[in-house]
């Protein structure tokens, strides 16, 4: 087996058994609304630390309210999801193994996040994204690694292109429309162009990478809904194929461009632990 291959699996392992905090889902206002989380300390995420009344705001947004590709409420009559099992299209098990159910509710695997119900996510549990990192060197001394970020139209902040798999989408098929739609607009491409595109990288974009599967730190995570992912690599080491890719920022994105990969660089979310795997992955092979 390849010494490269063999770190990267142990890199997976590393990361899926380090996600054992979260930082940016357990204070303050919570994303789009006036609701405030209760403040959670470090020492009491846990569910297993001693927190008495725990008792944090709830919240479900309207925006998620009543939508066809949502959950409903818990307490709907009929509405009997089948927690940690795969059913039909709708993908309930994580990426982080069991789960635990209380009083009818999933419970965040990685801890208390100082609000209830399920803001504006669709999915009770997990809901499942898929992240693109399509990377290059910065020029021939190989010294830089970039990756193509977008800006999101949300919070303003550079993230990764990915967005949620849709139901019964392949993972990995959800990372490659999600950075079609993002970072090159393909909602506004005409057909002509698509096919022009999928024959040009279909090649590049076979060769992805899984990086990460896990949890991701999300301000939108609450109790009893998150967010997780798989990230997948698609890397060009001489630059020849994506130094093609003409980029322009679609669906909700509002900037994109090819971003350096230094210490300080700050992202959206979890994404920054993401990237350093990816970096640590090509400055070790
Ligand atoms: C993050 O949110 C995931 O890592 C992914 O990048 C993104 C998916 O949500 P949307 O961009 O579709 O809002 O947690």
């Amino acid at each position: 087996m390849n010494s490269c291959f063999i770190f990267l699996v142990l890199m997976i392992r590393i990361r899926l058994s380090t996600m054992t905090s979260h930082y940016k889902c357990r204070s303050g206002v919570y994303p789009r609304s006036s609701v405030k989380r209760l403040n959670v300390s470090d020492d009491r995420v846990s569910w297993d630390s001693e927190f008495k009344d725990y008792n944090p705001p709830y919240y479900t947004s309207d925006s998620v309210k009543g939508k066809s590709w949502a959950d409903p409420e818990i307490d709907t009559p009929n509405f009997s999801p089948k927690w940690n099992q795969i059913e039909r299209d709708v993908n309930r098990k994580s990426h982080m193994g069991h789960y635990n159910i209380v009083n009818g509710y999933p419970l965040n695997p990685t801890g208390r996040t100082g609000l209830q119900g399920r803001g504006v996510l669709g999915r009770w549990g997990p809901n499942h994204a898929a992240d693109p990192i399509v990377t290059r060197w910065k020029d021939v001394s190989r010294d830089i690694l970039q990756f193509i970020a977008i800006k999101r139209g949300d919070t303003g902040e550079w993230a990764l292109p990915g967005g949620m798999v849709n139901p019964g989408e392949k993972v990995l098929t959800a990372a490659i429309r999600e950075f079609q739609e993002e970072a090159m607009n393909s909602f506004e491409a005409s057909e002509a162009d698509k096919e022009n595109w999928k024959e040009k990288f279909k090649d590049f974009f076979s060769k992805g990478i899984e990086i990460y599967r896990g949890y991701v730190d999300d301000p939108r995570n609450t109790d009893n809904a998150w967010m997780e992912t798989i990230a997948y690599n698609f890397h060009d080491e001489t630059g020849a194929v994506v130094g093609n890719i003409k980029l322009q920022a679609g669906d909700d994105a509002i900037g994109v461009q090819w971003v350096d990969i230094t210490p300080d660089i700050i992202l959206y979310a979890s994404h920054k632990d993401i990237i350093d795997s990816v970096l640590n992955k090509h400055q070790k092979c």
